[in-house]
């Protein structure tokens, strides 16, 4: 089984996506991870998206795209969970030419909604609470960041609701309730 959780920022997909890993050893496919291991690893290409990260802005698709296409060709496993991925037009059309390479299917998009409001307090929140444990803080985690990622997400990612409904793929579901009843909710869509 291959989904996508699509939402802004701060909805809950890597919460979600976390809880489908422990609970159906699907294998999670972070874009945001992977862009982050990129910058702390301090290569170029880690430099060059860390600044773009820092603001809220969405990093090229090519960079994202060519970070996905290396997983799906060495990472085997019995259904991917694509996590922030995609979000924008162009990499959902890479998506879709990319599983039929791998001779696999799309089976379920689930959009998250959450209120512009919640998300901000949801990110604020964990600035803090990681600066209170004497965690790094992540660079975009601050109000002033997330307008632009807000921005972002009604420019170029809500676009790909439209899309996948017309392709029969999208679920939405709320995603304001605690995390046990938006993963329960989850559950009712993929069984
Ligand atoms: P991501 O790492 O994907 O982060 P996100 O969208 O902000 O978070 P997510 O929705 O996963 O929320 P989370 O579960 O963490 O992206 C970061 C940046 O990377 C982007 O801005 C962009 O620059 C770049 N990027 C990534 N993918 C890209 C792509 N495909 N193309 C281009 N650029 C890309 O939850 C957030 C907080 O809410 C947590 O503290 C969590 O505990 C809390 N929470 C979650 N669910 C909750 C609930 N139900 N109730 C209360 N709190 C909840």
């Amino acid at each position: 089984m291959n989904i996508i959780l699509l939402g802004p920022p701060g909805a809950g997909k890597g919460t979600q996506a976390g809880i489908l890993v422990k609970e159906r050893g699907m294998v999670q496919l972070s874009t945001g991870d992977m862009l982050r291991e990129a910058k702390d690893s301090g290569t170029d290409m880690g430099k060059r998206v860390a600044e773009v990260m820092a603001r809220g802005e969405l990093v090229t698709d090519e960079i994202v795209i060519g970070l996905i296409r290396e997983k799906l060709k060495t990472v085997k496993a019995a259904g991917f969970i694509f996590d922030g991925f995609p979000r924008t037009l162009a990499q959902a059309d890479a998506l879709a030419e990319l599983l039929e390479e791998e001779g696999q299917a799309l089976d379920a998009v689930i959009e998250m909604q959450v209120d512009d409001d919640v998300l901000v307090q949801r990110i604020v929140n964990r600035a803090k609470e990681a600066a209170a444990a004497g965690q790094p803080v992540r660079a975009d985690d601050n109000a002033e960041s997330m307008k632009v990622r807000l921005m972002e997400y009604y420019k170029k990612t809500s676009p790909l609701i439209g899309y996948y409904y017309a392709k029969g793929d999208l679920h939405s579901i709320d995603g304001l309730g605690q995390i046990d009843e938006v993963a329960s909710a989850i559950k009712a869509i993929l069984g």
